[in-house]
């Protein structure tokens, strides 16, 4: 592993003036000092041994700070050693939660962007031909311009798409405070005036996401070329685009998220948000019509994204929760209560899973039946369901308080976490000790909200902030095709990157030692898509914690 280097790891974005603020050196040392911009000593402090953990492998000295109130920039230094800068101020996080919106409509696809809104970053239309309908050779090829591209490439896929823009509307739900944040995108009309800008945002997805429905209420799973593109810009990439097959998991998440959606833009834009609700009843009604799970693999050869799961369970309780929610209709309640119990079997079974902890509160791209949960809390009526979420969310909250005794970052995540995509692994569990927060407010629950976010902004033992531009050691080299292309420096801002991941799933990943701690499984390298991509999905949980810090 070679010798260690001496770091001091901090937020390198900064804190907020009220927070815990705790460095992490991993080198002895009893005394930290900080100095401020002028290099003037601010504040000085004796640290704690916190020892040896199994997640970064390094023997931890902890620096509180907390006490450093005082709005500035600063390091932290002790035995010549010394952190990089970072803030403490109010805003700290404007810029950062502006970043991360603004990557949303970089990453859009079609005829959408313009020269005066992505400046450098512009390019060309992308992806405007029509897509064959897979495996149906007499069907007409259909429009599905538009939306996100996915990540790294250039893939739109429904379930996925929908997660995204679910974490960012419970987001709003949860703390209609991000309807403030500006981020600099055209103006869309509404019936009310202009859209805030994140619900013009999301509405592009949601425009895309309507084309994905079939007339008969299903929803195609995806729409990619057959392969992967190589590592060109988007508008050379101009390979045929196929609509691949339903699947009973794109058609929930499509319900769900549209009837969330409805009762967001029903504020701004009712013909919108009808139109919305109406796309969510015909696909729950052909859920209803096909009982039966239809599950996705890519054809032979084809290796776009897969978006597998094995069961369609979660999604479906996600779209029950969600349209009783929207329409507070008694039978999609009684729907959802017969999902949670399918559910409470599926995970008593033997099938190996790919979540950890409660059921209820999972949120990833497969796992979504936590954003149902999301659904039942805001809903409010206090039925059984209700009762069953909330012991759930406070339940797995503790269980992750108690994770972050384990390691010197105070980080929620154990070993199993530090899978492809880790960071969302953090991210989604930070939504949830958020929502726990707003259930029953503890300190703990705060300070470890506050831990996962330093840890993505640099407090982890590689020493990177996980999103581009933000913090001085910000990695700069996503597995994204555009930037890895064009021929600008860096990548554009508020990209978070998938993070250490053990299983090291890809060539270049190889190349790292293999008996590396899970903190340390990561590669700043382009050609790392197993260690540093970026998606939508890995952005949106952050829009949603740190629109709970606003
Ligand atoms: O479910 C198992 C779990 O049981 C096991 O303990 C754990 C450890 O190996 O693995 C879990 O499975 C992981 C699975 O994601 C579910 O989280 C796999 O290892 C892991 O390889 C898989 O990674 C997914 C990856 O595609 C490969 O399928 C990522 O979550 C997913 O974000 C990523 O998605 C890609 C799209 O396909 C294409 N577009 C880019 C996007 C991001 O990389
Ligand atoms: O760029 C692709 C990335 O978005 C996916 O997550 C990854 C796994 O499916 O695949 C990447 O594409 C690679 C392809 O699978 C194999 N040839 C090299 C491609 C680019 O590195
Ligand atoms: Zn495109």
């Amino acid at each position: 592993m070679g010798e260690l280097t001496r770091a001091i790891h901090v937020d390198q974005v900064g804190y907020l003036p009220k927070d815990k603020k705790i460095a992490v050196l991993n080198f002895e040392t009893s005394e930290f000092q900080i100095v401020d911009e002028a290099g003037k000593d601010v504040l000085a402090g004796k640290t704690v041994h916190f020892g040896k953990d199994e997640i970064s492998g390094e023997d931890t000295y902890l620096a509180d700070f907390t006490s450093l109130r005082a709005p500035g920039t600063y390091r932290i230094q002790a035995d010549g050693v010394s952190s990089v800068s970072f803030r403490v101020d109010e805003q700290v996080y404007e810029g950062l939660m502006r970043d991360l919106c603004k990557c949303f409509y970089f990453l859009r696809c079609g005829d959408a962007l313009s020269k005066e809104f992505a400046g450098e970053y512009y390019h060309k239309p992308c992806h405007m031909a029509k897509a064959a309908v897979f495996g149906e050779e007499d069907a007409e090829p259909v429009d599905v311009t538009g939306g996100w591209h996915d990540a790294g490439d250039y893939g739109r896929y429904s379930t996925a798409g929908a997660v995204a823009s679910a974490h960012l509307l419970y987001g709003i739900r949860f703390f209609p405070k991000l309807l403030d944040v500006k981020f600099d995108i055209p103006k869309v009309p509404c019936a009310s005036g202009n859209y805030p800008d994140i619900l013009a945002e999301i509405k592009v997805e949601l425009d895309f996401l309507l084309k994905m429905q079939r007339e008969n209420g299903s929803v195609w799973h995806k729409v990619t070329t057959w392969r992967h593109a190589e590592f060109i810009m988007p508008e050379e990439d101009v390979d045929p685009l196929y609509l691949f097959p339903v699947s009973s998991m794109a058609t929930a998440d499509i319900a769900a998220v549209f009837a969330l959606a409805y009762s967001v833009y029903i504020n701004f834009d009712e013909t919108y948000a009808e139109k919305l609700l109406a796309a969510s009843k015909r696909a729950y009604q052909w859920l209803s019509e096909n009982p039966q799970e239809l599950l996705f693999h890519n054809p032979e050869g084809s290796n776009t994204g897969q978006y597998d799961e094995a069961e369609d369970i979660s999604n479906r309780f996600w779209a029950a929760c969600s349209l009783y929610e929207a329409t507070g209709e008694k039978s999609y309640y009684e729907d959802a209560l017969v999902q949670r119990d399918r559910l409470i079997e599926y995970d008593a079974s033997a099938t190996k899973k790919g979540y950890q902890g409660d059921v209820f509160t999972c949120q990833g791209w497969a796992e979504v039946a936590g954003l149902g949960s999301m659904s039942v809390l805001l809903n409010g009526e206090k039925n059984e369901l209700y009762t069953l979420v909330e012991t759930g969310f406070l339940d797995e909250a503790d269980r992750l308080c108690k994770n972050a005794t384990k390691n010197g970052f105070g980080l929620c995540m154990a070993k199993e976490d530090f899978i492809w995509g880790s960071n969302m692994e953090l991210l989604k569990y930070l939504m949830i000790l958020t929502v726990a927060n707003e259930l029953s407010p503890s300190e703990e629950y705060a300070d470890a909200v506050r831990a996962g976010i330093d840890y993505v902004l640099g407090c982890n033992s590689m020493d990177t902030s996980y999103v581009t531009g933000n913090g001085e050691k910000a990695y700069k080299n996503p597995h994204l095709r555009p930037t890895a292309v064009d021929d600008i420096e860096d990548p554009w801002p508020g990209l978070v990157s998938g993070g250490p991941n053990v299983g090291l799933q890809d060539e270049k990943a190889q190349e790292l030692p293999k008996d590396l701690p899970p903190m340390k499984c990561y590669l700043d390298a382009s050609e790392c898509y197993s260690l540093n991509e970026i998606t939508i999905y890995w952005n949106s949980p952050m829009v949603f914690t740190m629109a709970g810090l606003l």
